[in-house]
């Protein structure tokens, strides 16, 4: 096996859904070959979301339960105060986490708020943790703000095709996601960009989503997948539920076209078996949300995800080990988890 990393970025649709059309077990097989040369194939990243500012949200995206124009039973909140975020990143870095993401529910960042802004990332960054922020759209100077305070991760999600976008959200075009993500990447931070699946797409949007996603100049650093989470009051409260399979299979494509991109597990965990988390893990996802709530809905609860972890023996990973890229390196940082391991075994038994 070659241990060289390969990312092309000029996938074609009739290569993605050939890759897609696969034996379950042949699509799977390549996936976990991709996996192994790019990555610890036990080690999770783990992030820890929190919604920093919650509903009223003048944007129409059918699946979001933040939205001004659905009847979601929600509590509308302001922007949260510094202190607060950054004591709740401390419980954060408490339960494990690597990496802090903080969500609003905004159309697009507005001056007034960017100086508090500023100072969470400070806060968070001051503690140790990886930062992340999803606020919307973002011109080229608000960027250069956010990646000068410390900033990290961007996440922006394409969230669909761009033939289904329209039947998914009318206040802002394809387009205006590209363009932010043009600015994120221009301005030197890393991009955490995915979707959602379940929403009544077909194959051949789900095709299309990760062809995009897979032919921008750089990989996203991060690709979360979501599967719907149906909120009674959203439009797509009753979408059809997705075959898991098909979801599962999304996974390992984008594995394989992404190969050394972090593949999240997103939302809809909750509603997800042990036995499904794991066939993910198995296609390539190597990072979750881990606390007991994403944004305004429910994750697994902690314990649950830890004894998951331990009967998969799977472990969080306290940095990226995007450095293991020869076959050496990750012999040697899976040896180093053995003696890890074995060394918390003496320990609990001691
Ligand atoms: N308002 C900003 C935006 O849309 O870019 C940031 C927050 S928004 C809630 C972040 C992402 O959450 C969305 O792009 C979407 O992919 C995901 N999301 C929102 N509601 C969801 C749901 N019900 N099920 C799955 N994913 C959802
Ligand atoms: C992403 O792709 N998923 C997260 C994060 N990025 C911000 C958000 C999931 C939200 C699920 C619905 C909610 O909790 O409101
Ligand atoms: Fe607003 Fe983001 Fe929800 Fe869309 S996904 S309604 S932009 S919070």
């Amino acid at each position: 096996m070659s241990a060289e990393v390969v990312r092309r970025n000029d996938w074609q649709e009739h290569e993605i859904s050939e890759l897609f059309d696969l034996p379950f077990n042949d699509l799977m097989f390549r996936a976990q070959q991709v996996h192994r040369v790019h990555f610890d194939p036990n080690a999770i990243q783990i992030s820890r979301l929190l919604s920093i500012k919650t509903g009223a949200c003048p944007e129409d995206c059918q699946y979001c339960p933040q939205s001004v124009h659905h009847g979601a039973d929600l509590e509308v909140e302001k922007l949260m105060q510094v202190n607060k975020v950054i004591e709740e990143a401390r419980d954060a870095k408490t339960s494990g986490a690597s990496r802090f993401c903080m969500g609003a529910a905004w159309k697009h960042l507005r001056a007034k708020d960017l100086p508090y802004v500023l100072e969470m990332i400070k806060g968070v960054k001051s503690l140790g943790l990886e930062t992340c922020m999803t606020l919307g759209m973002l011109n080229e100077d608000q960027a250069i703000a956010l990646a000068e305070a410390g900033l990290d991760y961007y996440n922006h999600n394409i969230d669909t095709s761009e033939t289904y976008y329209g039947q998914i959200i009318t206040t802002r075009k394809f387009q205006d996601r590209l363009n932010t993500l043009a600015h994120v990447r221009s301005a030197g931070l890393k991009v955490c960009c995915g979707g959602i699946l379940g929403m009544g797409e077909l194959r051949e949007d789900r095709v299309s989503m990760l062809k995009t996603l897979a032919c921008l100049t750089e990989h996203p650093e991060s690709v979360p997948i979501n599967l719907l989470v149906k909120v009674a009051g959203t439009p797509l409260e009753n979408a059809p539920d997705l075959d898991p399979f098909e979801f599962v299979r999304t996974l390992a494509v984008a594995r394989i076209l992404m190969p050394g991109s972090y593949l999240r597990l997103s939302a809809g965990r909750s509603g997800m078996s042990d036995e499904m988390q794991a066939l993910c893990f198995m296609a390539g996802a190597n990072s979750i949300f881990y606390g007991d709530r994403l944004l305004t809905t429910e994750n697994p609860q902690t314990l649950a995800d830890q004894s998951l972890f331990q009967r998969l023996g799977l472990f969080a990973l306290q940095t990226e080990n995007r450095a293991v890229q020869t076959d050496e390196q990750l012999i040697d940082a899976i040896q180093a988890h053995h003696d890890a391991s074995q060394f918390y075994d003496a320990a609990e038994t001691s």
